[in-house]
């Protein structure tokens, strides 16, 4: 049963690869699958996909525009909500391929000029075919304002022993929270968006859409593994011993991808960032179309690289030097320049 499943949607997906996920998954077309339904029955369910009647945005009074880029079309504002700080990052969602006849077809075009065979418009599209991706942070701590601000950043190179002398110190005191990453292990938050949890404490992890991801096409998808072990702060802490955790997450985040979303390992970069911005051990696996943020070869490491790389040297990634960019504000660079490392 469960492979015909699987071919009708491989083959859902080779002829319409955009389409809307949360309309297929609605329509019955596709079974949200979920390793553990039972857990999952019992889980606080959050409002997601209401109207929110209380918008934190219509009251944000806007200090100033932290970064924007016209081509991605997003931009990130620094402003007030009531007396808090926050942040708030707006951004345009892409054009989807299973609403275009919708779209073309109910919009009103106003012409801008015409010359000859060509034409330009604004097209006013209907309310809900024109939405805008929002993410509010509320309250924002100085430490977010300055990871959305547009700075210089400058390329450090890590050796083991800088990682103990000067990183970890100073990770250990002036890290992101991350209180949101309980929530989700402790189901306290985003429980109905899980797509797979493994709930071995020493092996298992919980697979759920990342919030840079709208889940609206496929083109563009973003998912994290977080795992359950709480004692792994970064790729800096693996050894061998990790290696079944490694491997469990890589082909169970994988099997999952494929089933759920028809997108094979082949079309997916599974990799983590170092330095992470959150100290709890997470993967991201996003779609190979996806120039996702953070996806250079200054902050990526391969799944892949890393399992090798301690199969071969179990004290791989506490020996190694390894390079990571910093902002120019950022408090771990002045602690390198301090150390005399830059
Ligand atoms: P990272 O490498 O620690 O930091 O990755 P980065 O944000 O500098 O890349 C953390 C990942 O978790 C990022 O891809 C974030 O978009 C994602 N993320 C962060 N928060 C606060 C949340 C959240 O509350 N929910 C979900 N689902 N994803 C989050």
């Amino acid at each position: 049963m469960r492979s015909v499943r699987h071919a009708q949607r491989f083959i859902f997906f080779l002829v319409f690869p955009a389409v809307n996920l949360d309309w297929l998954i609605s329509s019955g077309l596709i079974m949200a699958e979920r390793e553990n339904d039972g857990a999952a029955a019992k889980r606080p369910k959050t409002d997601a996909g209401e109207l929110s009647s209380d918008s934190p945005v219509s009251d944000f009074k806007i200090t100033r525009i932290l970064r924007e880029c016209a081509r991605e079309k997003n931009i990130f504002i620094h402003g007030k909500v009531k007396d808090q700080d926050a942040v708030v990052i707006l951004e345009k969602a892409p054009i989807r391929k299973d609403t275009l006849s919708e779209l073309l077809k109910s919009s009103q075009l106003q012409l801008e000029m015409k010359n000859d065979v060509y034409s330009t418009y604004q097209l006013q599209a209907p309310a809900h075919l024109n939405e805008i991706k929002t993410t509010v942070i509320c309250p924002a701590t100085e430490k977010h304002v300055k990871k959305y601000l547009h700075q210089e950043v400058f390329l450090v190179e890590e050796s083991g022993e800088d990682y103990r002398t000067v990183t970890l110190p100073y990770i250990s005191s002036q890290s992101f929270s991350v209180q949101w990453v309980h929530n989700i292990l402790e189901k306290k938050a985003e429980a109905d968006r899980i797509v797979f949890e493994d709930p071995d404490p020493l092996t298992g992890f919980v697979l759920l859409p990342d919030f840079k991801w709208d889940k609206k096409q496929i083109q563009d998808l973003y998912l994290i593994a977080i795992v359950h072990r709480r004692d792994v702060k970064s790729l800096r802490d693996l050894t061998s011993e990790h290696l079944p955790l490694l491997t469990n997450l890589r082909s169970k985040g994988e099997d999952t991808i494929q089933r759920q979303y028809g997108v094979p390992p082949s079309k997916l970069r599974v990799y983590f960032h170092y330095q992470p911005s959150y100290h709890h051990l997470h993967v991201h696996f996003t779609s190979l179309e996806y120039n996702a943020p953070g996806c250079g070869v200054e902050r990526a490491h391969l799944l892949s690289d890393v399992i090798q790389n301690l199969q071969a040297d179990s004290s791989y990634y506490h020996n190694r030097s390894l390079a990571f960019p910093l902002r120019a504000d950022d408090g771990l660079l002045l602690k390198f320049k301090e150390a005399g490392k830059l």
